[in-house]
């Protein structure tokens, strides 16, 4: 980012809320009445997009004892940026050429759990904190994606057993807070999962338990007994803060935000309603709380994260940057509306009130907001971690089912050249992803063989499930997709493939 420390005088921040212009929304509420309930772990853009703006809603309805202290477990850059700002930050919605600034007040505090764990546990041990709520993506789960289990090989999880009052990774800073409020006779905190997992409860539950159990038995079992897990599904589309983003967001206001956040209007979250210790009326927000979130999880990763990453290997591919630029395509619309009808659609049980097919359309729209400049390289990240819930899961349901996906062994073919950081033609781009070091290695070796290169990929059982990487009409399709792709590129791949 290019300026964290802008001059203090005219930085956005508890002063200066009462001179807002009048266009700019503020917290309806006093927020030196507001205490925290809350610990947020990982302070990207999407927590501050969604759950920040949901609770901002719920503190302006009244209820003032749920405020947020936001814990980064990585990176510093949010926590130096929010800190000189009382944690006020401005949300930029974007679309149709409308910009609409809204500063969230949810945030009370901002903390960095490498630099200050003991202030994070502190705040993590406060019997008034009823809820822990969770975005680090995919990957700060230390899990093994196929699997849903611990990654008891992870070198942070390694490390945090080796030393476990001063964990790293997020398994073990939720069990360390869990054991220090049992030491204190305080009542565990309620863990909610906000990330792109499926059954993101169940996935959180398992290795935060199996984490405990690895560190003392007693303790794993007495988490497994008394705290809860509920699962929930989030969506909101927020690309990452741009200079530009900043700019606007500074004209708007007449001062500086270090790190406002940019999202699209939509948004929705589903909760399973299992909170002993109570938690915040976000149904005032708009949040639907229920018994059951797979439908509405299924539904969302599959049909919205699936699109994205198929747009987003095969753009990348293609050269095209944003999601918006890749609906504006002659082709790849019509991939994604085949992958939807034909691969996912099929897939996702029935949606109390809603229509699946309706929802996709919904998404074409969403997809296509000019307003909002979402990368494609931004979502291509992380792939090995994504492609399982997102695409093999709803592969190997259909290939169960006998009926051979069609799109999904195109997609992964598309990620398996995106593999190669490069193409014939001369273009670049880095892989971001855990596993990048093996992955690209493979790429390299087998870089102009795709047979062996799909073949070596499949092999990677981390990622694809027997099913998949067993099913040879699945890895054929997948080896011609990816052989076309590299000898003819994009544009001729995907006119092969519609039009047959
Ligand atoms: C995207 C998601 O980067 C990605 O992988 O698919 O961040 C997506 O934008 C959100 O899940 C939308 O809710």
């Amino acid at each position: 980012m290019s300026d964290v420390t802008p001059a203090a005088a005219n930085r956005l921040g508890n002063a200066r809320l009462a001179s807002l212009p009048a266009a700019v929304a503020r917290p309806a509420y006093d927020r030196a009445k507001v205490t925290p309930g809350i610990v947020h772990l990982g302070l990207g853009a999407f927590a501050r997009a969604h759950l920040g703006v949901y609770t901002d809603d719920v503190l302006a309805a009244g209820s003032h004892d749920w405020g947020i202290v936001g814990v980064n477990v990585r990176s510093p850059d949010v926590v130096a940026a929010l800190k000189p700002q009382d944690g006020l930050y401005t949300l930029l919605c974007r679309e149709n050429g409308a910009d609409k600034l809204r500063v969230i007040g949810a945030f009370l505090d901002a903390m960095n759990a490498a630099t200050e764990l003991d202030a994070v546990l502190a705040a993590m041990t406060r019997p008034e904190v009823r809820v822990v709520t969770i975005t680090v993506t995919e990957k700060g789960y230390c899990h093994d994606p196929a699997t849903g289990r611990l990654n008891e090989a992870h070198p942070m999880v390694t490390a945090d057993l080796a030393d476990p009052m001063h964990p790293r990774s997020l398994p073990g800073l939720i069990v360390e807070a869990l054991r220090l409020r049992r030491a204190a006779g305080v009542p565990p905190f309620t863990v909610l999962s906000c990330d792109n997992l499926p059954q993101n409860g169940r996935i959180t539950k398992a290795v935060v338990t199996r984490f405990a159990a690895l560190r003392d038995a007693e303790l794993g079992h007495f988490i497994a007994d008394s705290v809860a897990f509920p699962s929930s599904m989030v969506d909101r589309i927020t690309p990452a803060t741009k200079d530009p983003d900043r700019a606007a967001v500074a004209a708007g206001l007449g001062l500086t935000d270090a790190w406002p956040v940019v999202a699209e209007p939509f948004r929705q979250w589903v909760i399973e309603d299992r909170f002993p210790e109570g938690r915040p009326a976000w149904e005032k927000a708009g949040a639907i709380l229920t018994d059951d979130v797979h439908p509405f999880e299924t539904m969302k990763l599959r049909c919205l994260n699936g699109a994205h990453s198929t747009l987003a290997y095969l753009s990348v591919l293609g050269g095209i940057e944003t999601v918006a630029d890749a609906m504006a395509d002659k082709l790849l619309p019509r991939v994604i509306r085949r992958l939807w009808d034909d691969d996912l659609i099929p897939t996702v049980p029935p949606v109390p009130g809603t229509d699946v097919t309706d929802y996709t359309h919904d998404l074409a729209a969403r997809f296509s907001n000019p307003g909002i400049r979402h990368l494609t390289l931004q979502i291509s990240s992380d792939g090995s971690q994504k492609l399982g819930p997102r695409l093999l899961a709803p592969a190997t349901e259909r290939i169960a089912a006998g009926k051979m996906p069609e799109v999904v062994p195109l997609a992964v073919a598309a990620w398996m050249a995106f593999l190669r950081q490069g193409d014939d033609r001369g273009r670049t781009w880095t892989v971001g992803d855990p596993m990048a070091a093996r992955l690209t290695t493979i790429a390299g070796e087998y870089a102009n063989d795709p047979a062996s290169l799909a073949e070596a990929l499949f092999a990677v059982t981390e990622i694809f499930p027997a099913a998949i990487a067993g099913n040879a009409a699945f890895r054929e399709a997948t080896a011609d997709h990816l052989k076309s792709l590299i000898a003819h590129g994009v544009p001729a791949t995907l006119s092969a493939f519609l039009g047959r």
